[in-house]
């Protein structure tokens, strides 16, 4: 058996064995010069899926995201945000660091944003308040544990932005989750959003890299802001060789990660010291809620780990992530351990 069954992220997912035979034989260029046929290849794919006119592989997430809120903002001006986002909370505030530009984050219902709320936080520009440029949605929502926003909000949300002139940003690190456990096309999500970023290094298994698109005159200028932060790749083909296999062969996978959450779910939700409704699990993440007589977070972690498995603390909660590399024999651990904990 292996030490861990590693359910802190789908981030630790390994490349599989065609990944990595196709990235041996990558053909490759100097992307930055615009040489590389595999990025291209990847990018076009992506916006296609996506239904937009074009893509930028990027090498992160947090990337993606940036040069998104850079793009659709200036100086004086305030992005909506759902309160627990990870874009608000878990990117190192590149809002204010990189954009210069203030988060307004808002409750909501598991991640979805109510119109009104959306409409009553717009600011127009004022000589005291900045003005809202952007809305940025998430899904599925990390935070809310893999939780996936109704098309509705998608819906609504277009129409504020249209009637305020703004912008959408769809932080779709888990987009193809979201579509998988709706049946909803990832190309509806993407059509009421002006940029998506979706992330090819977590449950679809690359080693690297994210995508962020959009229209074609958008994604030229989100190019050079990706090289002002760094981030442009030389033969980046290599990887993206990989993303390719991400979005061809690994999307309707993910469907048994949601099962095994489910099943992982529904063992433990009425442990002791657990507060977790089976029915929110609805693709790979798992946010617990943990308030126990004997234990605290950090020491149920430590005996989780004494017993190999592998959890992280969220938000005053804990999550648990299935992904390629947990399988069912992983679940069964995970489940006797936690019992083997908390029913003592
Ligand atoms: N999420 C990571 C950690 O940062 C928490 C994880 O393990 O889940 N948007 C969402 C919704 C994300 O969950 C993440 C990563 C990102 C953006 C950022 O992606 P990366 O890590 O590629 O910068």
């Amino acid at each position: 058996m292996k030490l861990y069954s590693d359910f802190r992220s789908d981030t630790v997912t390994q490349p599989t064995e065609e990944m990595r035979r196709a990235l041996m034989e990558a053909e490759v260029g100097d992307d930055v010069l615009g040489d590389d046929p595999t990025v291209q290849k990847l990018e076009d794919l992506a916006a296609s899926l996506m239904g937009k006119e074009a893509g930028l592989y990027v090498p992160s997430g947090t990337m993606g995201n940036s040069i998104a809120v850079k793009m659709w903002t200036r100086e004086l001006e305030e992005v909506i945000v759902e309160e627990k986002s990870h874009i608000y909370n878990m990117e190192s505030t590149h809002m204010t660091f990189i954009s210069r530009v203030t988060p307004r984050p808002l409750p909501s219902e598991r991640g979805a944003l109510a119109p009104e709320i959306i409409r009553k936080n717009v600011r127009l520009p004022s000589v005291h308040t900045p003005r809202t440029s952007l809305i940025c949605l998430e899904n599925t929502h990390n935070n809310w544990g893999g939780a996936v926003l109704p098309l509705e909000t998608f819906v609504e949300t277009r129409k504020i932005a249209d009637e305020f002139g703004l912008k959408v940003h769809l932080d779709g690190a888990r987009i193809f989750n979201a579509s998988q456990a709706s049946g909803v096309p990832v190309k509806d999500y993407a059509k009421y959003c002006d940029s998506v970023m979706f992330c090819l290094s977590k449950g679809l298994s690359s080693p690297v890299g994210s995508m962020l698109v959009s229209d074609r005159q958008t994604i030229d200028y989100a190019r050079r802001f990706r090289k002002a932060l760094g981030g442009g790749m030389r033969q980046a083909g290599i990887l993206a060789a990989c993303g390719i296999i991400s979005l061809t062969k690994m999307v309707a996978r993910l469907k048994e990660d949601h099962l095994r959450a489910k099943r992982l779910a529904q063992a433990i939700y009425d442990l002791p010291g657990i507060t977790l409704k089976p029915v929110d699990v609805q693709t790979n993440i798992i946010v617990l809620y943990f308030n126990h007589p004997k234990l605290t977070i950090p020491e149920f972690l430590d005996k989780l780990k004494e017993n190999g498995i592998l959890a992280l603390s969220v938000f005053g909660g804990i999550r648990l992530v299935t992904h390629k590399d947990v399988d069912d024999e992983d679940v069964g651990r995970a489940i006797k351990a936690f019992k083997a904990i908390l029913t003592v």
